[in-house]
This record gives structure tokens, C-alpha cells and sequence, in this order.
């Protein structure tokens, strides 16, 4: 495992703020065999004609000119994506920043295709997969050069420490972004445009306001992004994304959790997780020592 990189990461920052920005943090051999597989994916979406549990492509997604919006579930489709995001780099800094222990939670490679790619609107996280706390962070690798044309993440700092609000839209459907009559109220002002060279890395915390505009450019813009809580927090199924979350979901990296979870101000020592191997029954537990 190779948990520890020499960028000194500033996590009084991030706490602070809401989110880091990284440029350059990842280098070869990394960012060469991450964008290799990535252009291997690209090429293997050209035999889909529409949206698949794989591929997530835009209309006018053909053979000829693929139009990618996102590959789905990264880490469970190559041995590559999984190490960086379970061994590798991007699973050191979330053990740096949220200090022990982390649960990996899903990841995704986001691409904004060149010439409109679609924006992403003004959202935070945690509405779409919460957890039993706030710690859930998510990574994002930028695999090609990004700059202010190709739309690159923008976040409104110090915002993670403000209100949740409610995605759906007007008429009761889920929307996935804040509503204009709430957009209103912030200062976007503030917002910072997180680009840079490849490799540049992002991380933002679930409940800062982030979202990005659409890709103007003639180039592509290629986000690989993971998501990890402390190993203490867990995913509240039966909302959202956490039932969806691909196989290697849970995976505890840089130690183990104790179990313990804290709920309503209360601390529960929670049983061992008996997922993977069974559980026993309350007469095993008690009896058979
Ligand atoms: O791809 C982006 O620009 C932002 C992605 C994002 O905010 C998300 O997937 O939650």
C-alpha cells in the first residue's frame, strides 16, 4: 500500500473551508496508466449506442464522435482504477485528511465532453447518499489539462458549514441541485475555479455548494472522483445512491472501524459487520463464546 505522498496537505484548511486544491499532486507513473485505461474505456464506449450501467453518454454519442458524461463505477472495472482509489494515492489523502481510518464509498470519471459538455448545477453531496455524519469527502484527479474554458469544479468556500438544502424540485421530483430561489441567497461572488495541469487533484467535503458550468472547449475534461467517509460514518440505506454503490463499496482502508457510531448524541457500540461472512444468532453469541 502506498499511503503516503510528500505534499504536505494543510487539513486546518480543509476543515475551514470546505475543500482542498491540489495542482500537480499526482504524477507518473500514476497519471500515465490512469489516463491510458481512461482513453481504453473511451474507445470501448463506441460500441454502445445509448446509456448503459457502464457508460453514461450524451445524444449524439456515436462510433464515430463518442460523447461520454460519465464511466460509472471506475474502481470495479479495472484492477487500475481500484488500487489508485483503494491503495494508491487517492486512498492516502483521505486517510490524511479525515485522520485514521476511511470507508471508501463509490467512485465515478466524470468527462464533460469538448464543444458542451453539460454543466452541473449547484449542489451539495450529502442529499444524494447521507451518512451518520458529515466526514464524507470526495476526491476528484483531473486526468488532462483543465482550464477555465473546459468547466472545472467551482466550489463556494466555507458553504459546508451552512444550511442542507432540499434538491427536489418545485413540484416534489428530485432535482440533484439547489433551487434558484436558494441559489439567490449565496454570494457566488466567492466561488473558486479549481483548475489546473493534469494530475491536479480536488477535494471537497459533502455538504459544500459545488457544481460546474459546461465544457466550451474543444477538449474534454476527464474528473476522476472518489468518495470516502471516516470509518466511523456509514451509508443510511434505503436514500439515495447508498444501495448503488458498486461491490467494493465499504472497503475500510488505513485501519479498521470500531463500530462504534454516533447517532442523535448518543454513542452505540455497534456488533462486528457480519455482511461477508454471516451472522451468528443471539443463542451462538451468547453460548458458544
Ligand atoms: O464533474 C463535475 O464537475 C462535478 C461533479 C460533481 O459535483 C458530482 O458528481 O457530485
Amino acid at each position: 500500500m502506498t499511503l503516503t505522498h510528500s505534499t504536505e496537505i494543510d487539513v486546518s484548511t480543509y476543515e475551514r473551508d470546505g475543500y482542498l486544491h491540489l495542482p500537480g499532486y499526482i504524477t507518473n507513473p500514476w497519471l500515465t496508466e490512469l489516463q491510458s485505461i481512461a482513453a481504453e474505456f473511451v474507445e470501448e464506449s463506441r460500441t454502445v449506442a445509448k446509456s448503459n450501467s457502464r457508460f453514461d453518454v450524451e445524444d449524439g454519442h456515436s462510433a464515430g464522435t463518442p460523447r461520454l458524461r460519465r464511466l460509472n463505477s471506475p474502481v470495479d472495472l479495472h484492477e487500475t482504477f481500484a488500487r489508485f482509489a483503494l491503495e494508491g494515492p487517492a486512498a492516502g489523502l483521505a486517510v490524511q485528511v479525515l485522520g485514521g481510518p476511511v470507508r471508501y464509498h463509490h467512485s465515478k470519471l466524470n468527462f464533460k465532453w469538448a464543444d458542451g459538455g453539460e454543466a452541473v448545477e449547484w449542489h451539495q453531496d450529502i442529499q444524494f447518499w447521507p451518512h451518520t455524519d458529515f466526514s464524507p469527502l470526495t476526491i476528484g484527479l483531473y486526468l488532462d489539462d483543465v482550464d477555465a474554458e473546459m468547466g472545472p469544479m467551482g466550489v463556494l468556500p466555507g458553504s459546508h458549514h451552512g444550511q442542507l438544502y432540499n434538491l427536489y424540485r418545485e413540484d416534489g421530483s428530485w432535482g440533484g441541485a439547489i433551487k434558484e430561489s436558494d441559489i439567490e441567497t449565496l454570494d457566488l461572488n466567492d466561488v473558486r475555479w479549481l483548475d489546473g495541469p493534469a494530475g491536479s487533484v480536488t477535494v471537497h467535503n459533502c455538504c459544500l455548494v459545488h457544481g460546474s458550468m459546461a465544457n466550451s472547449s474543444a477538449r474534454p475534461r476527464p474528473l476522476l472522483l472518489q468518495t470516502y467517509s471516516s470509518a466511523d460514518s456509514y451509508p443510511i440505506l434505503g436514500i439515495g445512491a447508498n444501495g448503488v454503490t458498486g461491490k467494493r463499496s465499504g472497503a475500510v482502508i488505513g485501519g479498521q472501524a470500531k463500530q462504534t457510531v454516533r447517532i442523535g448524541g448518543r454513542s452505540i457500540p455497534g456488533a462486528p459487520d457480519w455482511s461477508r461472512k454471516g451472522a451468528p444468532t443471539i443463542f451462538g453469541s451468547q453460548h458458544d463464546g
